[in-house]
C-alpha cells in the first residue's frame, strides 16, 4: 500500500460520505425505484474501483483481494443505501459484493500499468453517482426550494471534480508509476549479454513479459531452459515440441501433459528448470497458461534448426 492506495481509499470515503449525506437531504424528492438504480449503480462502481486497486496492487493474492474487496464492497452497499429503504440496502450490499469480486479479479489479470486507468474510469463512475442524485431528485421533485439551492451547487461541485481529476489524480497515478519503475531500477532483469554456455537457455519473465521471448535451438542438441519468474504472481511456459531425453530438473509435478509437451510452471520470485533435446525443425509458439496472460502479451516462439 503506497499514496496512490490510500490517495483512492481517502478519495472513496469521502465520496461516500458525501452520497449519504445528500442521500439524506434528497431522499423525499427521489423515488424510491430511482434511489435502488442509484445506490446499485454506485455500489458497484466503488466495488469495482477497490477491487481493481486491490487485485491489481496485491497481485498473485487474489483469494486476499478478493475477500477484503467483498467485504469493502458489501459494506459501502450496506451504509450508502441505508437512507433509501431496505431494498436499495439489499441491491447495494449485492452490487457492492459483485462489483469488488469483479475488480479483484480483473485487477490480478491485468498489468500493474494497466491497472491504473481501469481504477480511474470506475472512479469517474463513481463519482457521477453525485449527478445522478440530483438529477433524478430534480425530476420528481414538486417544490422550487431544493431546485433554487442547486443552481449554485452544481458549479462548486462541477469545480472540485474537475480540479480533482486534472490535478489530484494525475498526481497520485505519478507516484506509482514512479514506485513501478524504481522497483524496475533496483530488480533488473540481467539481459542476454552475459555469456553462457549455449545450450543453457534462461527464459525470465517480469511485468508479463517473456525475456527473452524468441529463442533458437539446435535440432539433435541437448539444451537446458532455466524459467526465471521475476514477477508476484504465478507465470508458465507451455509448449507443444517433439522431444526426447526430457528431465524436469525442479518440477516435481506431473501436471498430466502428453509426450510432447513441454510446461514449466514458476511461483513468484521462484525458477524452473528443463532439460531436452527437439527432434523436429519448426517454429513452436510457447505461452503462458494463466488465465490472461497470454492476451496480455506472454507469447513467445522457439525455432528448431
Ligand atoms: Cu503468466
Amino acid at each position: 500500500m503506497g499514496f496512490y492506495q490510500y490517495f483512492i481509499f481517502i478519495s472513496l470515503i469521502i465520496l461516500t460520505v458525501v452520497v449519504i449525506l445528500l442521500s439524506r437531504s434528497l431522499k423525499k424528492s427521489v423515488t424510491a425505484m430511482h434511489g435502488m438504480t442509484i445506490i446499485m449503480f454506485y455500489s458497484m462502481n466503488v466495488g469495482l474501483t477497490i477491487g481493481t486497486l486491490l487485485g491489481g496492487s496485491f497481485q498473485g493474492n487474489l483469494y486476499y483481494s478478493t475477500i477484503i474487496s467483498i467485504l469493502l464492497g458489501l459494506f459501502i452497499g450496506l451504509i450508502s443505501g441505508s437512507y433509501f429503504g431496505l431494498l436499495a440496502v439489499i441491491e447495494g450490499v449485492m452490487s457492492g459484493i459483485m462489483g469488488g469480486m469483479m475488480g479483484a479479479m480483473l485487477g490480478e489479470m491485468v498489468s500493474q500499468e494497466q491497472m491504473i486507468p481501469l481504477v480511474r474510469i470506475f472512479l469517474l463512475f463513481s463519482i457521477s453517482t453525485i449527478f445522478l442524485l440530483v438529477i433524478f431528485s430534480k425530476r420528481s421533485d414538486k417544490s422550487n426550494k431544493i431546485n433554487k439551492l442547486w443552481i449554485i451547487k452544481p458549479l462548486i461541485i462541477g469545480t472540485l471534480i474537475t480540479f480533482y481529476f486534472v490535478e489530484g489524480v494525475p498526481f497520485a497515478e505519478k507516484q506509482i508509476i514512479f514506485q513501478l519503475k524504481d522497483s524496475k531500477i533496483h530488480h533488473p532483469v540481467e539481459h542476454t549479454t552475459k555469456k553462457q554456455d549455449p545450450t543453457v537457455i534462461t527464459i525470465e519473465t517480469q511485468n508479463m513479459q517473456y525475456t527473452p521471448s524468441n529463442i533458437s535451438l539446435q535440432k539433435n542438441q541437448p539444451v537446458t531452459i532455466i524459467f526465471k519468474n521475476h514477477d508476484n504472481i504465478d507465470h508458465n511456459i507451455e509448449v507443444e515440441i517433439p522431444t526426447i531425453n526430457r528431465y524436469q530438473g525442479t518440477n516435481h509435478h506431473n501436471h498430466g501433459k502428453s509426450e510432447n509437451v513441454i510446461f514449466l510452471h514458476s511461483e513468484p520470485k521462484h525458477e524452473q528448470m528443463i532439460s531436452f533435446t527437439p527432434t523436429n525443425a519448426g517454429v513452436y509458439e510457447f505461452t503462458c497458461k494463466v488465465p490472461g496472460h497470454k492476451e496480455s502479451g506472454m507469447v513467445g516462439w522457439i525455432t528448431v534448426r
